[in-house]
């Protein structure tokens, strides 16, 4: 996937108009815009077909797809279908139900990206532990996109350790979350960012703060 500025906009907003017109602002920075369960609850998949047509942009769809391998096909399936250029999918589950994930993704000629190990402080009590065992199950399998955390840049290199110098690892928990956008750049191909960009008074001018940085 090309991302420019190696910059995606976490759009966790909850409604359609204030999507686009944050996306409209930002769209001489951002080519990729990664969709969670806000925005797809509030407004339903076509939300996703939406923002991808009128800005010509990569859409990863974060809903960390998490359950066992008959159902992730399904959940995958319809937000292939629904024109998600690439889905993330939870490690932890095991890799029956991660293989379902990359079985529907390969049918699609689509991607996924296995996280690995969250950013938030709640990630320590039990993820963190299993978190290299993840990233090594996801080489195993063959898998090349990563999601690992920009507030914890030694466990962030550990993962770009075992994925290997080709893989592409998209980093959130810069800004808000505490990381830094040139340090986890350092580890990360890519970072993703929400409030520090959507909450901004001028999210054109977030944007360019942060490439610049
Ligand atoms: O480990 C993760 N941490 C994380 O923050 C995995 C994620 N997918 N995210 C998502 O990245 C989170 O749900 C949000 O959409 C985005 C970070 O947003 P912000 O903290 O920059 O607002």
């Amino acid at each position: 996937m090309n991302i420019k500025n190696n910059l995606i906009l976490a759009l966790d907003v909850t409604n359609k108009d204030k999507a686009l017109e944050i996306c409209k602002q930002v769209k001489p920075y951002i080519n990729t815009i990664k969709i969670g369960y806000p925005l797809t609850l509030a407004e339903g998949l076509k939300i996703i077909k939406i923002i991808k047509d009128e800005f010509n942009a990569n859409i990863i769809c974060d809903y960390k797809v998490a359950d066992i391998d008959a159902t992730n096909s399904k959940i995958c399936d319809l937000t292939f279908d629904a024109g998600a250029d690439a889905i993330i999918c939870h490690g932890f589950v095991g890799s029956d139900s991660v293989r379902a994930c990359l079985d529907s993704a390969n049918d699609h000629g689509k991607e996924i990206f296995l996280l690995t190990e969250m950013s938030h402080p709640g990630a320590k009590m039990f993820l963190q532990k299993d978190a290299e065992a993840i990233a090594k199950m996801g080489v195993d399998m063959g898998i090349t996109n990563y999601v690992a955390p920009a507030t914890r840049l030694d466990r962030l290199s550990k993962i770009r350790d075992i994925a290997g110098d080709d893989a592409c690892i998209i980093s959130p928990g810069v800004g808000k979350q505490g990381g830094d956008a040139k340090k986890t750049l350092e580890f990360a191909s890519a970072i993703i960012v929400g409030r520090s960009i959507y909450e901004s008074d001028n999210p054109a001018l977030a944007c360019e703060k942060i490439i610049k940085d």
